[in-house]
């Protein structure tokens, strides 16, 4: 399998099925493509984003889809917790998050290399902040008894939600303490570390995710 990402500085969409590879190590091969060069990746893929995961003849685009596929793929890894009431918690929070929060989306890009002090948010992306926080607090109150993750074991999830942590250490976002207590857990993370060290590694700027603000550098 080979699965076809972004730059790591910028690109949430493709640390999601990323993360889920490399924490458990598995054998998929990694290729990088430049969010600069958009008519590359639109004659690659007819969709013209990334990230895609490629399994033979079979093209997977859209990172819920690749993170599904793997999960089915790897039933052993427990993408998705055991539980019922639990799997449909977190296939809510995880859809969610596919589907919503475009202020944040909007105001709070992920830029690994890079902290932004005060920077401002709007009311709007205030409240996507809020939502994030009361879904965390719900999984880990209710299902994460067993481990530091959303559901205890690392699964989808948290997959999906990793790049929100990268987006709030940026913009240095004041968190309750069971989401900043969360936050440290995904930072801590062996599979994150390595996904900072490559993204701080690159030196490409893409203008269309920089943001307007004065920044210093992270790393
Ligand atoms: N819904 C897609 C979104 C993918 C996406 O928007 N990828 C961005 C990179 S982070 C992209 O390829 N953008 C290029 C473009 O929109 O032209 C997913 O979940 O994978």
């Amino acid at each position: 399998m080979k699965l076809v990402i972004g730059n790591q500085n910028y690109s949430t969409w493709s640390m999601r099925p990323w993360l889920f590879v490399a924490y458990h190590g598995l054998e998929v091969e990694i290729e990088k493509l430049s969010l600069n060069d958009l008519p590359v990746i639109q004659k690659r893929f007819a969709h013209g984003k990334v990230p895609v995961l490629i399994d033979g003849s079979l093209e997977i685009w859209d990172s819920m889809a690749i993170l599904e596929y793997l999960a089915e793929t790897y039933p052993d890894l427990r993408g998705w917790p055991q539980e019922t009431h639990a799997r449909a918690v977190a296939r809510s929070v995880s859809a969610e998050m596919h589907s919503s929060f475009q202020a944040l989306r909007r105001e709070l890009p992920m830029n690994c290399r890079k902290y932004f002090p005060d920077y401002q948010l709007s009311n709007t992306a205030m409240k996507d902040v809020k939502r994030i926080q009361q879904i965390w607090n719900l999984c880990r109150e209710r299902y994460g008894s067993g481990g530091p993750w959303l559901f205890g074991r690392f699964g989808i999830a948290d997959s999906m939600y990793a790049p929100v942590v990268m987006r709030f250490q940026s913009m240095d976002i004041k968190l309750d303490p069971v989401s900043q207590e969360y936050c440290l857990a995904v930072r801590e993370c062996v599979a994150v570390k390595m996904w900072l060290a490559e993204a701080s590694s690159e030196t490409e700027i893409v203008n269309a995710d920089e943001l307007d603000h004065p920044s210093v550098a992270l790393y």
